[in-house]
C-alpha cells in the first residue's frame, strides 16, 4: 500500500494556525512523525487559504523537505498552486489532483504531460460528483486515455474513484468498491487512491469504521490511500489485509510487523 500522510492539510484547525503563524517547527514534527510512522508520500493542502494557496503551498513543501526525503502530494485543485509548490520541491513529486473537469483538466495536463511525476486522477467532471460504477468509469476511461496521450505512464497514474459518505446513500461504500475492482482489471498496472475517510462523515465510531472500509477496498485491489499514518490500527489493518489479499510475499511484511511491535494493540 502507498500511503500518503493527510495531515498537513489546513482544514486541520492546527494547521491553520501553523501557516498563519508560519510555524516552521509545528510542520517539521507533523511531516517527520508521518514519514517515520510509514508514509511514503506528505501531503500538502493549504485549499481554505483564497489568495494565498501558492504562496502557502510553496512554504509548506520547502518545509516538508528540510526533515524527510519523502515527496509531497501536491493537494490543490488550483494549476497556478500546484506550478508554485513544485517550484520549490526536489524529486519526484505526487500531484493531487487532475480531474475531467476541464479548466483543470487543460490547464494541469500541460504541467503533468511527458514527466514522470505521479499523479492522481479524480473521478470527477463538470457534471458534478459520479454516483454509480458507470458514472466513474466513464471518467477513467477519458482521464486515464487523456494522461497516456500525454506521455504519462499507466503505472505513475492513480486512479481516485471518489469515496462519498455512506450515511448520505447506503450505495456509496459498495459503488466505490466496484469502482476499484473494475478499475484494477480495466487497465493493467495501474495504480488507486482515495482520501478514504469521507466514508465515515456523519456518523459516530469513524476510525472504525474507516479501518473496516480500508480491509473491504484492499480485499478489491486498493493499493493507495490518503490516510492519517499515525493510526496504529490502521496501519495494522492494511499490513494484515494485505497479507490476507496475497499481496505480501510469505507473509514477510505482516511478520516483520509482528516483530516491530505494530501488531500488539
Ligand atoms: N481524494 C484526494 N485527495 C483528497 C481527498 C480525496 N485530499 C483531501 C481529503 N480528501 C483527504 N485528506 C484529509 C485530511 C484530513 C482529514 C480528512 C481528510 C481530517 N479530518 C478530520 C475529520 O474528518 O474528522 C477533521 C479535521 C481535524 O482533525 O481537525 O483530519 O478524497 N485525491
Amino acid at each position: 500500500m502507498i500511503i500518503i500522510g493527510e495531515l498537513i492539510n489546513a482544514s486541520r484547525k492546527a494547521i491553520k494556525a501553523a501557516i498563519e503563524a508560519q510555524d516552521t517547527e509545528a510542520i517539521r514534527k507533523i511531516a517527520k512523525d508521518q514519514a517515520e510512522a510509514g508514509a511514503d508520500y506528505i501531503d500538502v493542502n493549504a485549499g481554505i487559504f483564497v489568495n494565498k494557496e501558492p504562496e502557502y503551498l510553496k512554504w509548506l513543501v520547502r518545509t516538508v523537505q528540510t526533515v524527510t526525503d519523502k515527496p509531497c502530494a501536491i493537494d490543490s485543485p488550483d494549476p497556478k498552486a500546484i506550478e508554485a509548490a513544485l517550484s520549490a520541491h526536489r524529486g519526484t513529486a505526487m500531484i493531487n489532483s487532475i480531474s475531467l473537469e476541464k479548466e483543470r483538466y487543460e490547464n494541469l495536463m500541460p504541467i503533468i504531460a511527458g514527466t514522470e511525476m505521479k499523479v492522481i486522477a479524480l473521478c470527477m467532471s463538470d457534471a458534478g460528483m459520479p454516483q454509480t460504477v458507470d458514472d466513474r468509469m466513464k471518467i477513467v476511461d477519458e482521464l486515464v486515455n487523456g494522461l497516456l496521450k500525454n506521455n504519462v505512464k499507466l503505472e505513475n497514474i492513480f486512479v481516485d474513484p471518489l469515496v462519498q459518505p455512506v450515511s448520505v446513500d447506503n450505495s456509496f461504500g459498495v459503488a466505490f468498491i466496484d469502482a476499484i475492482e473494475k478499475i484494477v482489471s480495466t487497465f493493467n498496472g495501474i495504480h488507486t487512491a482515495c482520501g478514504l475517510s469521507n466514508i465515515s462523515y456523519g456518523l459516530p465510531a469513524r476510525k472504525l469504521m474507516n479501518q473496516t472500509f480500508m480491509t473491504m477496498a484492499i480485499a478489491k485491489g486498493l493499493d493507495g490511500a490518503i490516510i492519517n499514518p499515525l493510526d496504529g490500527r490502521m496501519m495494522a489493518n492494511i499490513i494484515t489485509a494485505e497479507a490476507l489479499a496475497g499481496k505480501d510475499y510469505f507473509c514477510s511484511s505482516y511478520l516483520e510487523a509482528f516483530r516491530a511491535g505494530m501488531l500488539d494493540l
